[in-house]
């Protein structure tokens, strides 16, 4: 069989990716440690991580973990300094952990807008804090932002999460254009409607499944596999000059009217 192109071979590379216990994350962590790296899993929930990391194990991969909340800024910091120790110097970081408090706006609490904003922008900033000025000391470094496509469109009652996913691609344009001059690439991937846990209530709605399909040229919802290629891409030598741009990996769901 043919060797894959180095160009994404991503053997001797570290990488971090929260909120990877399950969903969207874990199988970025799964594709990125396939091509090769290391990776350290992040939740909140030992025992779930635990679980993740068995698994990738039992796949023959080079996995940790890393149990911390991203919205604590100082746990963060401790974390990335325990990892870069005890494990390596991180290479790539994905900053994927996210929530959802739907809700229509008018109704919406303050608890469920900050929870959002904080569990799905406020986090990228203090998890890319800790790390990126070691990738700056390093003048090296992937940052990769799971932003939406929220972050372009909204529909009804997730106004927080919209809001949150829009400000997490201007901070990816903004660590971009900050940190290049140091050799770090920053990029985002906005998926679009993939089946994942925090989706099961929108599948199991028959109408909002049948919207999702008839919205989507694709004409189905994404599988979390399918987010593998975007994210090693990202992540590897062949987007060394890719900066400050969003991949919409969406069965064409932005690109329609
Ligand atoms: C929703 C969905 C969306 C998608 C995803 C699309 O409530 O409409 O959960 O938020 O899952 O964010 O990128």
């Amino acid at each position: 069989m043919a060797e894959g192109n180095p160009l994404f071979d991503l053997h001797g590379r570290t990488a971090l990716v929260t909120g990877s216990g399950q969903g969207l994350g874990f199988a970025i962590a799964r594709g990125l440690a396939q091509a090769g790296a290391t990776v350290v899993l992040n939740g909140r929930d030992a025992k779930k991580l635990a679980g993740a990391a068995a698994t990738l194990r039992a796949e023959g991969v080079r996995v940790e973990t890393a149990v911390f909340d991203v919205t604590d800024g100082a746990a963060a910091q401790r974390e990335v300094a325990r990892i870069e120790t005890e494990v390596a110097p991180l290479d790539i970081l994905v900053n994927n952990a996210g929530i959802h408090r739907r809700a229509p706006l008018a109704e919406m609490t303050e608890e469920q807008w900050r929870a959002v904003i904080d569990g799905n922008l406020t986090s990228a900033f203090l998890v890319a804090r800790a790390v990126g000025p070691r990738m700056i000391a390093r003048g090296a470094g992937k940052i990769i932002n799971i932003c939406s496509l929220m972050s372009d469109v909204a529909r009804p009652t997730i106004a927080n999460y919209a809001s949150a996913k829009g400000g997490l691609k201007m901070l990816t344009r903004a660590m971009a254009v900050e940190w290049a001059k140091h050799g770090l690439q920053v990029n985002g991937i906005a998926p679009g409607y993939f089946l994942t846990e925090l989706n099961r209530p929108l599948v199991e709605n028959a109408e909002f499944n049948a919207w999702v399909c008839k919205r989507t040229p694709a004409g189905r919802w994404g599988r979390p596999e399918e987010l593998v290629g975007a994210a090693v891409f990202l992540a590897s030598r062949a987007s060394d000059f890719v900066n400050g741009q969003i991949l919409a990996v969406d069965g064409g769901m932005l690109a329609a009217l």
